[in-house]
């Protein structure tokens, strides 16, 4: 692959966007290297996925707007395609992505680090949806994963803006959990995928499966995917030696990383 890195650090997987030249914007290729990267992570050697941009300036700063230019009609919709269908194909992933957001995530930048579970950034990160100024509106589901993350008025101010907003402003409304220097950052994001792989990794995915399900329905319907899921702990690995290590008043034990059973 030319524009993605994939490094595998014990149970954590990083996947890097490397196309600094143009501060990691997303043009077609990346996006197909993007989607063959998801495609061959090994689910049952990785329990969590960090996404980073490469060099210290920017995550992602939006779609190629070279490439977008000259896009017909056909094309834009093609392209948007590409980009939803990957966007989601990281929402939906079987397991926790970490975005570690290590400097410009604008337009499609913020948008995809919008579809990972969680968002950490460094000081200089800085994070908008400038699309309105282009001609176009964000297209990559920032005007619906904005809204839910932030709140319905704190993303339309954003949008209809254009304004661009620093790291302590992304912490401020919830967009970010943390910030970090830009060195801190990495070592953070591996430290928080290493606690998330170090619990049951059926259970963590059943989680991340039931949160995400659950926000889409009401909560009657949202207790019936919760039920489901919690059910479909039970027999597996995970729950014997989960609940196994604790009734053992085993410390060493307790601490063990519970083996991952393929459903
Ligand atoms: N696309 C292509 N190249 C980009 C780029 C981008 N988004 N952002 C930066 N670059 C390139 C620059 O052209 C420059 O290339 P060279 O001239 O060196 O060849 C290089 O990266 C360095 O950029 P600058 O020289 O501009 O660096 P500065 O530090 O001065 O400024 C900046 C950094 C991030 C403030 C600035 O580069 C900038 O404003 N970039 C554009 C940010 C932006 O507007 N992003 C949103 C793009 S729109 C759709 C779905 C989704 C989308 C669209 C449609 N459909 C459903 C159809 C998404 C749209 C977007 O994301």
């Amino acid at each position: 692959m030319e524009f993605i890195t994939y490094e595998q650090d014990g149970f954590v997987g990083v996947i890097t966007i490397n196309r600094p030249k143009a501060l990691n914007a997303l043009n077609s290729q990346v996006l197909e290297e993007l989607d063959a990267a998801l495609d061959a992570v090994d689910l049952n050697t990785t329990r969590a996925l960090i996404l980073t941009g490469a060099g210290d300036k920017s995550f992602v700063a939006g779609a190629d707007i070279g490439e977008m230019s000259t896009l017909t009609k056909a094309e834009g919709e093609a392209f948007g395609k590409k980009g939803n269908d990957v966007f989601r194909k990281l929402e939906t992933f079987p397991l926790p992505v970490i975005a570690a957001v290590n400097g410009f995530a604008l337009g499609g930048g913020c948008e995809i680090s919008m579809s990972c579970d969680i968002r950490i950034c460094s000081d200089n990160a800085v994070f908008g949806q400038p699309e309105v100024g282009l001609g176009i509106t964000p297209g990559f589901g920032g005007t619906q994963r904005l809204a839910r993350l932030v709140g319905a008025g704190m993303a339309k101010q954003m949008i209809y803006t254009a304004r661009n907003i620093k790291a302590d402003e992304a912490y401020r409304i919830g967009l970010v959990n943390a910030v970090y220097s830009q060195e801190e950052l990495m070592p953070a994001a591996k430290k928080m995928a290493a606690g998330i792989a170090a619990q049951a990794p059926i259970a963590v995915r059943n989680c991340k499966k039931a949160i995400n399900e659950g926000l889409q329905v009401d909560m009657d319907k949202a207790i019936v995917i919760e039920e489901k899921l919690f059910g479909d702990c039970f027999e597996t690995e995970d729950q014997k030696a989960g609940m196994g290590n604790f009734l053992e008043k085993d410390k060493e034990k307790k601490l063990k990383v519970v083996p991952f059973q393929n459903k």
